[in-house]
């Protein structure tokens, strides 16, 4: 049973009919927020683009170059996360987050197994750290989303993240399709993908117990909604950005 039919399912006749102060059963409400996956940049022109091997060695650079400024302001956001919140248990299991892209130890981290990304596809570390690829539209969209996380509420920080409901399936698109279209890049750069999926379906979970926990009224549910498009928005605008600047 996919998000629509739970939603068809468990939406109660009254809701159905309209009633709108009614708050929707978790089910329900989980449905809603998987329902907004039609948003997601899995769907955006430049993705499909790219995953079926239509764009040149130049686009792809960009689009990892362009990227690369998102990976690196994850720790920030998550940081931002913390700093709002007084509940341990929460910081205790979010703090892994950072750990992920910073590393620990002997652990690199996603921006460096990003940097390796870098590397297989021809773009120098300098052309890479020093961000000069970075478009205008795709720092503004990484800075909206690092400025919300330090200013809202914990809680509603936690549920932006939650686009990455959708993230397991553009990263096993990515394994799938680039070795075939792409056979110029060292398969080995493609490690960042395949670290994801099992990452980002960690922190769904943990994500969906805050959102579902919080957002219990109708309104907040309908908030809940809202910060989900807004970050969906802040993906698909980076895609834009990306597109025009090394267009297709
Ligand atoms: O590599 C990605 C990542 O580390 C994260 C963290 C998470 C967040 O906290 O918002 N979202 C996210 C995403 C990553 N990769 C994107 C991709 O398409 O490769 C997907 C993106 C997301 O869905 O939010």
């Amino acid at each position: 049973m996919n998000a629509a039919d739970i939603l068809r399912e468990a939406t109660p006749r009254a809701a159905q009919a309209g009633n709108d102060s009614e708050a929707w059963t978790r089910e329900t409400f989980e449905a809603r927020l998987r329902a907004k996956g039609t948003a997601y940049h899995i769907h955006h022109p430049f993705n499909v683009k790219m995953n079926s091997g239509g764009c040149s060695r130049e686009q792809i650079r960009g689009w990892v170059a362009n990227r690369f400024y998102y990976q690196i302001n994850i720790p920030l956001k998550d940081a931002a996360v913390l700093s709002n919140c007084p509940d341990r248990e929460t910081r205790r299991r979010w703090v892994l987050r950072i750990l992920d892209h910073d590393g620990y130890g002997e652990e690199e981290g996603g921006i460096e197994t990003w940097a390796r990304l870098a590397d297989a596809v021809g773009l120098s570390r300098d052309d890479l750290w020093s961000l000069k690829l970075v478009t205008p539209g795709v720092r503004f969209a990484v800075d909206a989303y690092v400025n919300f996380a330090r200013r809202a509420p914990w809680q509603e920080a936690v549920c932006s993240s939650l686009t990455e409901m959708f993230a397991p399936q553009v990263h096993r698109d990515r394994l799938a399709s680039w070795p075939e279209h792409y056979p110029w890049i060292d398969p080995a750069g493609l490690a960042y993908f395949r670290s994801r999926i099992t990452l980002a379906q960690r922190d769904v979970q943990h994500g969906l117990e805050v959102t579902l926990a919080h957002f219990v009224r109708r309104e907040q549910q309908e908030r809940a909604l809202e910060i989900l498009q807004f970050k969906l928005d802040i993906l698909w605008t980076m895609l834009d950005s990306i597109e025009k600047a090394f267009p297709l």
